[in-house]
């Protein structure tokens, strides 16, 4: 299977924005927005517009609590938006997909990345799909499943056991055949985590990023910025650009957001203060 431009030298980007494209009915955020094919197909258009390096397209809802759906309907929802998109969008497609049946299909739609917020613990197959593919595999961390996560919160000491069970998913994905440098690690922000556990892995990103991994992190309107703001899921762009501000600072440098235009501009600035040599 030939995928293609997988992978985005990332290291030579200051910054890379993930532009998020939900395909679905219940998505907290976008749920319903972007539910037929024209309108998703649209709205990748217009991320691509703003400065989207990658499209992130999903077709199941990881709300809390949201009920799974068969991997016939999220192809049915997601594969026919990719097709388009990979004709349109010079850059990576990813996927956000638990289900190595449909992660496959997309991938001979015309996508080069995987997103799995399982780490492959729903699918099985997805480590091996990942090393035969070639393609980029973002790997997130997450207790349970969407149904049942926030009743896996109690962690001793957050940071380390995130790091420690995260790179225990890696590891399997490595032993599958995935080379390192197509690995993409991600905390899993709201995935399993209380408000303040998601505060406190923001503030020790750096841990994630000595592991030697690119990091992703994805906080755009999530639940723990509406307990900080009292502000709801339409009113948190401001709250957002305040975790991706502290993200950046403690070396992220992938950005999954509903926002391209703002985080662009807002990242610009930031980086070209911070990272003046580059
Ligand atoms: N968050 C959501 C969905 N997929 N994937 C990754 N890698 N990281 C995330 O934080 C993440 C994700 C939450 O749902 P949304 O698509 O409605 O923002």
């Amino acid at each position: 299977m030939g995928v293609r431009s997988a992978i985005i030298d990332v290291l030579a980007k200051p910054f890379v924005l993930m532009g998020i494209v939900n395909v679905t009915p219940d998505s907290f955020y976008d749920g319903g927005r972007y539910n037929t094919a024209d309108a998703a197909v649209e709205q990748g258009m217009r991320l691509a517009a703003e400065g989207a390096d990658i499209l992130d397209i999903g077709g199941a809802s990881s709300r809390p609590g949201a009920q799974s759906i068969s991997p016939e309907e999220e192809a049915a929802r997601v594969i026919p938006v990719i097709r388009r998109l990979a004709k349109e969008f010079t850059g990576p497609i990813s996927v956000d997909t638990a289900q190595s049946s449909v992660a496959r299909r997309a991938l001979e739609a015309g996508a080069g990345w995987i997103n799995d917020i399982s780490a492959g613990t729903v699918d099985r197959a997805m480590p091996s799909l990942a090393a035969e593919s070639g393609c980029t595999i973002v790997i997130m961390h997450m207790r349970g499943t969407p149904a049942t996560m926030q009743s896996c919160t109690r962690y001793g000491d957050v940071v380390s056991e995130v790091t420690q069970e995260l790179l225990a998913s890696v590891e399997v994905f490595i032993k599958a055949g995935v080379s390192r440098e197509r690995i993409v690690i991600d905390p899993g922000i709201g995935f399993a985590k209380t408000a303040d556990q998601n505060v406190v892995l923001l503030r020790h990103l750096d841990v994630f990023v000595k592991t030697g991994f690119s990091v992703l992190v994805g906080t755009s309107r999530k639940t723990f910025i509406g307990r900080l703001t009292g502000r709801e899921p339409q009113d948190r762009l401001w709250g957002t650009l305040g975790s991706v501000a502290a993200a950046f600072l403690h070396g992220a440098r992938i950005f999954r957001v509903h926002d391209v235009a703002a985080t662009r501009d807002f990242l610009k600035v930031l980086s070209a203060i911070e990272q003046p040599e580059r």
